[in-house]
């Protein structure tokens, strides 16, 4: 297959795939975009990446990134990230993620700790708080918002009536400035699934 445009795997909800596509739309590079159903991976997409995650871009015939934060460093031309964000980031995907993913869906898996995810996240949203003004790197949005955000908004959906009642507004002005943007309506977009029978939808016109 000749490339001639990046293609990228996606899942709509997927935080990682929204950081992805966030990315991607505000480095204004057209792609071809497929949606995939998560419980129905495409064969196309497996042979490519055996790993099975969404975010994939293939960048050209060489060039696959099979991890959302590979996908962001490239779109913005951002080799190595500050140290002190890496650490954040870092503590977003393993950590507040692991504790998220427990807390949204309880039962889905084995009890292995005592933790009370829900606390745990809330330790990780206080964090956020105390470093937001009124972005997490100051005045203007950055690569640490546009990571971390899908996952906090993840967050708020699971009891969007508790979360509205938490007493972080830092966090819910921000999570709202962003969820009710132009760039996150436009990245939200709905597509109908891809299978090898249809073209990509070809993002371009941003
Ligand atoms: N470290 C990966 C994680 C990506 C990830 O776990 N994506 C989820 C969807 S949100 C996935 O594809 N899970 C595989 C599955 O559900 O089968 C990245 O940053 O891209």
């Amino acid at each position: 297959m000749l490339i001639q445009m990046p293609i990228l795997y996606s899942f709509r909800r997927c935080p990682y795939a929204i950081r992805a596509r966030l990315a991607l739309y505000l480095s204004k590079i057209s792609h071809g975009h497929r949606e995939i159903d998560l419980k129905n991976k495409p064969i196309e997409m497996l042979t490519m990446s055996p790993k099975g995650t969404v975010p994939i871009l293939i960048v050209s015939n060489d060039i696959l990134l099979e991890e959302s934060l590979d996908i962001m460093k490239w779109a913005f031309k951002i080799p190595n990230l500050d140290s002190k964000d890496t650490l954040l980031i870092e503590e977003n995907d393993t950590r507040f993620k692991y504790a998220l993913d427990r807390y949204k869906y309880p039962g889905r898996y084995p009890v292995k700790d005592d933790l009370d995810y829900q606390k745990e996240c809330i330790e990780f949203l206080r964090k956020i708080e105390n470093r937001l003004s009124p972005f997490l790197n100051g005045n203007n949005i950055s690569f640490l918002d546009l990571a971390i955000f899908p996952f906090i908004r993840q967050f708020s959906m699971v009891d969007s009536e508790w979360f509205k009642e938490l007493p972080y507004p830092h966090v819910k002005m921000w999570l709202s400035s962003l969820t009710e943007s132009e760039l996150f309506q436009n990245v939200m977009k709905k597509y109908p699934l891809w299978t090898l029978n249809n073209d990509p939808i070809i993002i371009s016109s941003y």
